[in-house]
């Protein structure tokens, strides 16, 4: 974990999923092809800002608008003795653009070329506004720009955001793992981070781009608020920021860390991380809310990350995942880690799981735990399938919302583990059955028509609020909701 330590998920469950058979093995398709066009509402208690997600981002042009000036860089071409605001005219360094007497205007744009790389930082610090954001992107054919190894400079983020009314689109961020621990699997150590956004920052877009090999593939810091990210791919982003045999105190590996408040966080791919830590076996994540309220984390695919996401810190209060697909075969995979105010990292308040499927092969997963007192300000865990050959979950006391999921064993019910304190207090609306996917091992987690999932779903409001499922249909289908992040859609 960045900021705190991961708790053990408690260590009388964290075990008993090992020994049983073998998870057999499956590749997911992690390529969206379907374009996903959501529109959000606003909930009750929870304003949501205006947002642009109605849009698609299909085309690999920049969006310029007439009149505005564009300034081009080019690694190869480029000549910092130009002008700078023509292609034929471009910029070679990023010295030219980080030199504080350059500025960006409202409106205006700065575009690398695609193929190149430059050593990091870019220092992002000019704000557009609603109506003429600034745009930072690419232009050219080819890979996407790429920004790398910024700690050679004496900055740990390639792209350090300290800006409002920014979209930045089309790059692509790169650590240099400098120190290993050979000890711990050769781990990775270090901080870096691919995209800061920092605490004055608004209104913020990342979009289209990559990250890896960083310690945070994205970082939204205290205070930021109000920015998305969309569509982006955060892979591998392992590095371990503390790795060591003092107790419980190992970090990093987490691709979003969220410390920000009204973020959106949609349609990424978020693969891959999953870190040696001497504390705990393994430690990662794909999100991590540590302080951060009303973040709302939807239609994203994860893979293969130690857990998907793990909340803690008091003041982390109403985030709402939802629609998210969430796979693994890695041992000790887990999906939701969040936790009361009996926890020393707690209370982290009504957490909204909804519409999720999960898919955790190996015979170590363990899919929820929420301890320290996980009453019903605390979690809801509602229209979710959630197989696991593990532990399905934990919840340490009863009056969490728990209901209409779906869950499932490999092994069929026999092997079925659940602690919501005892099986007995799973509720009744939720049911331990194959949720009949068409082809799991194929990375195909839709509905077959006699799924059990098809139309148990319960209207439920989780602060905000999608028209679409994962596949890009409308919900409901059959006048009903389903469980998980599919509607089965009839022919
Ligand atoms: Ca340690
Ligand atoms: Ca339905």
């Amino acid at each position: 974990m960045a900021q705190f330590p991961k708790r053990l998920v408690e260590t009388f469950f964290i075990r008993m999923g090992s020994g049983l058979k073998k998870a057999r093995p499956f590749h997911v398709c992690m390529i969206l092809i379907v374009t996903l066009v959501c529109s959000y509402g606003s909930a009750q208690a929870i304003a949501w800002h205006t947002t642009d997600t109605s849009a698609t981002y299909t085309s690999y042009l920049p969006f310029i608008r007439n009149g505005s000036v564009t300034y081009y860089l080019d690694c190869v071409n480029g000549d910092d003795r130009n002008k700078g605001t023509s292609p034929t005219q471009a910029w070679k360094t990023l010295d030219k653009v980080n030199d504080k007497s350059f500025t960006l205007k409202r409106g205006e744009n700065l575009l690398l070329k695609r193929g190149c790389s430059w050593t990091g930082p870019l220092l992002v610090r000019w704000s557009g506004t609603a109506d003429q954001p600034i745009t930072i992107g690419a232009y050219g054919s080819g890979d996407l720009p790429i920004i790398k190894n910024s700690t050679d400079k004496g900055n740990p983020n390639n792209v350090d955001i300290s800006a409002s009314y920014v979209v930045v689109e089309y790059l692509h961020t790169m650590a240099k793992v400098e120190r290993r621990d050979s000890s711990c699997a050769n781990q990775a150590i270090g901080h870096t981070v691919g995209f800061n956004i920092s605490s004055e920052s608004r209104y913020v877009t990342v979009r289209n781009s990559k990250a890896e090999k960083h310690t945070h593939a994205v970082r939204l810091r205290s205070g930021s608020r109000r920015s998305k990210l969309l569509y982006n791919e955060f892979i591998n982003n392992t590095m371990m920021e503390t790795l060591d045999k003092a107790g419980n105190n190992d970090s990093g590996a987490a691709a979003i860390v969220v410390q920000g408040d009204d973020n959106e966080i949609a349609y990424n791919r978020i693969d891959g991380h999953d870190a040696c830590s001497y504390d705990y076996g393994r430690d990662g994540s794909a999100v991590e809310i540590y302080g951060g309220k009303r973040n709302y984390i939807h239609h994203n695919t994860a893979h293969n990350n130690n857990t998907f996401t793990e909340l803690g810190q008091k003041g982390s209060e109403d985030n709402t995942f939802a629609y998210n697909l969430v796979t693994a075969d890695i041992p000790k995979a887990q999906f939701v880690v969040t936790r009361g105010g009996d926890s020393n990292r707690g209370p982290v308040l009504r957490t909204n799981v909804v519409h999720n499927t999960v898919y955790l092969t190996h015979g170590e997963s363990f899919a929820v735990n929420c301890d320290g007192t996980c009453g019903a300000n605390i979690l809801a865990l509602k229209n979710n399938i959630i197989w696991s050959n593990g532990t399905i979950g934990h919840i340490d006391s009863t009056g969490a919302q728990e209901s209409n999921n779906v869950f499932w064993h490999s092994g069929g019910e026999g092997k079925i583990r659940i602690f919501f304190p005892t099986p007995e207090d799973r509720d009744r609306t939720s049911k331990i059955a194959d949720p009949r996917f068409v082809d799991a091992a194929k990375g195909d987690f839709r509905l077959r028509s006699d799924s059990p999932a098809i139309d148990m779903g319960v209207e439920y409001n989780a602060g905000f609020k999608t028209s679409y499922d994962l596949a890009g249909n409308l919900i409901p289908q059959g006048g009903k909701l389903d469980a998980g992040a599919y509607e089965y859609v009839a022919r």
